[in-house]
């Protein structure tokens, strides 16, 4: 991975997917269960608290993935702060998933506290088993969430670290400000046309997406790799005048035909930085969110925003700056902190960050 030269090859599947006289099932449909239990016959040495921790995940992600799919008949069952037709309190849906990843997490074996979007300081789960346990997470339950009323796509982002503390007394602020570098493992749900949830450790990339019929997360997109190279540019243009002079320029860029781009690109982008960043990362692209004169920390959130995906996107091949720093190496200062963001396929951010040292 990137600068620390540690990737690890990717597990392959092919000999056990196959069906056999002993074992008739179709092993090309994993789960996301099945899939990191293999992961751990493959690496006795490991404890399972990762895969338990990630089975969590996905549990709380089924749980949001059916209140994120009613939320068109929020005004036949009740507005936000309401009660519904039976009796029930309606919470706003961010609120919602917030609850679902605390709950499972705080009731789980593998996470000693979270923070998240929604809370202003961190949660430490102080009691006897989560101060046992190795893990720290961070959350943006619920990203985009001003989409929801208009039927786009939003997501879940999470970030897994170790804890630096010492085992068996609650985590503290410390275990929550280490840079991306450090993640353990991250990754995003992203509730679409289809529900699924990518996750990366440095052993690779995933996609699973959720089969309904049967509500597991299943194997769909093994081994993720980002292009080298695409076609896709995604920003907010009506920000354009505020940007700085390097941004500009490479905008536009984007816009014209040059002997490298094969240009002119084309302008993706859907105000949801799940659904951009998937969608860039599974067909080559690159997403900005800069400085501007208004915010020039930008909007998103360094720790439970840019983080994972930086580190998503470094383990598939891309890369993802702040417009001079790698993400990843950002020592972070604050919970809560924003920076400006750029992510995507290596070729793309090279011509960016031309532009941006020649302006
Ligand atoms: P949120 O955390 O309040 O949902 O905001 C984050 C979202 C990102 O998903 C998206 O990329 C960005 O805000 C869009 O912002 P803008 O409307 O300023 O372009
Ligand atoms: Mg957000």
């Amino acid at each position: 991975m990137g600068q620390t030269g540690t990737t690890i090859e990717c597990i392959k599947f092919a000999d056990d997917c196959k069906p056999t006289a002993m074992n008739p099932i179709n092993r090309k449909v994993l789960t996301l269960d099945e899939f990191t239990i293999q992961q751990l016959r493959n690496f006795p040495q490991a404890t399972g608290e990762l895969s338990n921790l990630l089975r969590d995940i996905g549990l709380a992600a089924k749980r949001v993935n059916v209140e994120v799919n009613k939320a068109g008949l929020v005004d036949i069952l009740g507005d936000a702060g309401s009660v519904n037709v039976q009796g029930e309190d309606v919470k706003k849906l961010d609120v919602f998933a917030n609850n679902q990843f605390m709950g499972v997490l705080r009731h789980g074996i593998s996470c000693a506290g979270i923070a998240s979007e929604e809370l202003d300081d961190i949660a430490i789960f102080d009691d006897e088993i989560s101060n046992q346990s190795k893990y720290i997470c961070l959350f943006d339950p619920l990203d985009g969430s001003g989409n929801i009323d208009v039927n786009i796509s939003i997501g879940t982002i999470f970030s897994v670290y170790r804890r630096i503390g010492t085992k068996g007394e609650p985590c503290s602020r410390e275990d929550f400000l280490q840079p991306g570098i450090r993640q353990i493992a991250a990754g995003y749900i992203i509730y679409g046309s289809s529900t699924m949830m990518v996750y990366a450790t440095r052993r690779g990339a995933n996609g699973f997406t959720l089969d309904p019929s049967i509500g597991e997360f299943t194997l769909s997109h093994p081994d993720i790799k980002c292009p080298s190279d695409g076609k896709i540019y995604s920003v907010n243009h009506g920000n354009f005048f505020q940007y700085g002079d390097g941004e500009k320029k490479y905008i536009d860029t984007c816009q014209k035909k040059n002997k490298r781009n094969g240009g002119p690109y084309t302008q993706r982008y859907i105000g949801s930085m799940v659904a951009d960043l998937h969608r860039n990362l599974i067909k080559g692209g690159i997403f900005m969110y800069p400085g501007t004169t208004e915010k020039p920390r930008g909007k998103l959130r360094l720790l439970y925003e840019c983080n994972p995906f930086a580190f998503i996107l470094e383990v598939c091949g891309g890369r993802a700056t702040d417009g001079k720093e790698r993400i990843l190496d950002i020592i972070p200062q604050e919970l809560h902190e924003r920076t400006p963001f750029f992510a995507g396929s290596t070729l793309m951010m090279d011509e960016l960050e031309q532009c941006m040292k020649d302006h």
